[in-house]
């Protein structure tokens, strides 16, 4: 996997890169929108590659081992087989969905022992087993087993919670560098900084992080509640310690206007279930701010959903149609919501790699941020 960096913003610390897979290539700063079950809620492959225009999406260790489960997976030849999808693809490791949506889990060295959702199974991830897993779903790329503590969080159990995450890694590119991928390309295993809104922990484990030399890192832990400026400084501490010619990627970002001040802060991926559930809410995300189409006064509103960019969806919806279909609870308006959510987000970060590489980044971010933050 290669990263190359075509352009650096002269005023802020956004970069315009290109990140190289066998299933081929992501403009960076991407949006990579969340498809958990091995599959982009409400919409489909094709969509994605032509409406939506995704570069590469995300999966969940967690969902896909618990059900269709791993001999599924293989014997249709990894994840990309299974689904059809044949771009890139990254999986969490399940050391976060663990801990928002298993029941009774509990945490000791050797892993996490936890109950099923879906059917109250007793089950357990390990570092090792967590790689094993992720070589069988079969991603290009695969997350480390970590744990996501929660905000606000102690200093003494942040720290305890990022030690165990260390050797947690260490356990992880172990059994990572024994194995290798079994469809015949190549996977690569990204870790995850941890340490709360701490600044020591933050530097330790974003030190210890980049020591491991993977070809890409992430950040962890972030945007669980605390303050967006918080989120920022957090982000910006860490993004100056993760080195410079190697992708970095914020881990469940967040709303357009954070997107836009972490690629600010030098973040080159994103991803985030907001763009997808908000949009079965009925919470639109467009050039002139966000909406919520289930509002009375769309009800006659002739025009169409957004005209501020080009996208056959956006463009040739009404919002009184889609506000009728949202009230009416017609699964086309979780198809077109979804599908025009994810085309802003994805057309927002290919403005801004245009911005950044033209040099007028920081002036059109402010205008941009203060543009789509509005409510209409
Ligand atoms: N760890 C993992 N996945 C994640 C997170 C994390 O800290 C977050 C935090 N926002 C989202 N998804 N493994």
């Amino acid at each position: 996997m290669n990263f190359t960096l075509h352009h650096k913003d002269s005023q802020t610390k956004a970069r315009v890169g290109s990140l190289e897979t066998e299933h081929g290539v992501i403009q960076t700063p991407i949006f990579m929108p969340v498809g958990t079950a091995g599959s982009v809620k409400a919409v489909h492959q094709r969509e994605l590659k032509e409406d939506v225009k995704a570069q590469i999406i995300l999966g969940n260790t967690y969902h896909l081992f618990l059900r269709p489960g791993l001999s599924i997976i293989e014997q249709a030849g990894g994840l990309h087989k299974f689904n059809g999808w044949d771009r890139p693809i990254l999986t969490d490791s399940g050391g976060y969905q663990v801990f928002s949506l298993a029941e009774n889990r509990k945490i000791t060295e050797e892993g996490v022992v936890f109950k099923s959702h879906i059917d109250g199974s007793k089950q357990q991830f390990t570092p090792e087993n967590v790689m094993d897993i992720q070589r069988t779903i079969g991603a290009d790329i695969i997350m480390a087993f970590d744990e996501c503590t929660p905000y606000p969080c102690e200093w003494p159990y942040a720290k305890k919670s990022m030690d165990l995450t260390h050797r947690w890694l260490k356990r992880c590119i172990k059994r990572f560098d024994e194995t290798s991928g079994r469809y015949g390309y190549e996977q690569h295993l990204f870790p995850i900084v941890q340490g709360s809104v701490y600044k020591d922990l933050r530097t330790e484990s974003a030190e210890f992080v980049a020591e491991q030399g993977r070809v890409g890192n992430a950040i962890g832990g972030l945007s669980v509640g605390e303050p967006a400026e918080l989120m920022y400084e957090m982000t910006e501490w860490v993004t100056a310690i993760l080195p410079e010619d190697r992708p970095r990627y914020l881990m469940g970002v967040g709303t357009p206007a954070n997107v836009l001040e972490c690629i600010a802060l030098g973040v080159d991926m994103f991803d985030c279930v907001m763009p997808t559930r908000n949009a079965r809410n009925g919470m639109l995300f467009t050039t002139e701010g966000i909406i919520n189409i289930r509002n009375e006064k769309w009800k006659d509103d002739f025009s169409a959903i957004d005209l501020g960019f080009e996208n056959e969806v956006s463009n040739f919806y009404t919002k009184a149609y889609l506000r009728h279909l949202t009230i009416a609870k017609e699964m086309l308006a979780a198809q077109i919501a979804s599908i025009h959510n994810l085309s802003f987000y994805l057309w927002l970060v290919g403005q801004a790699r245009e911005h950044i590489q033209s040099g007028d980044f920081p002036q059109w971010k402010r205008h941009m941020v203060e543009k789509v933050s509005r409510r209409r």
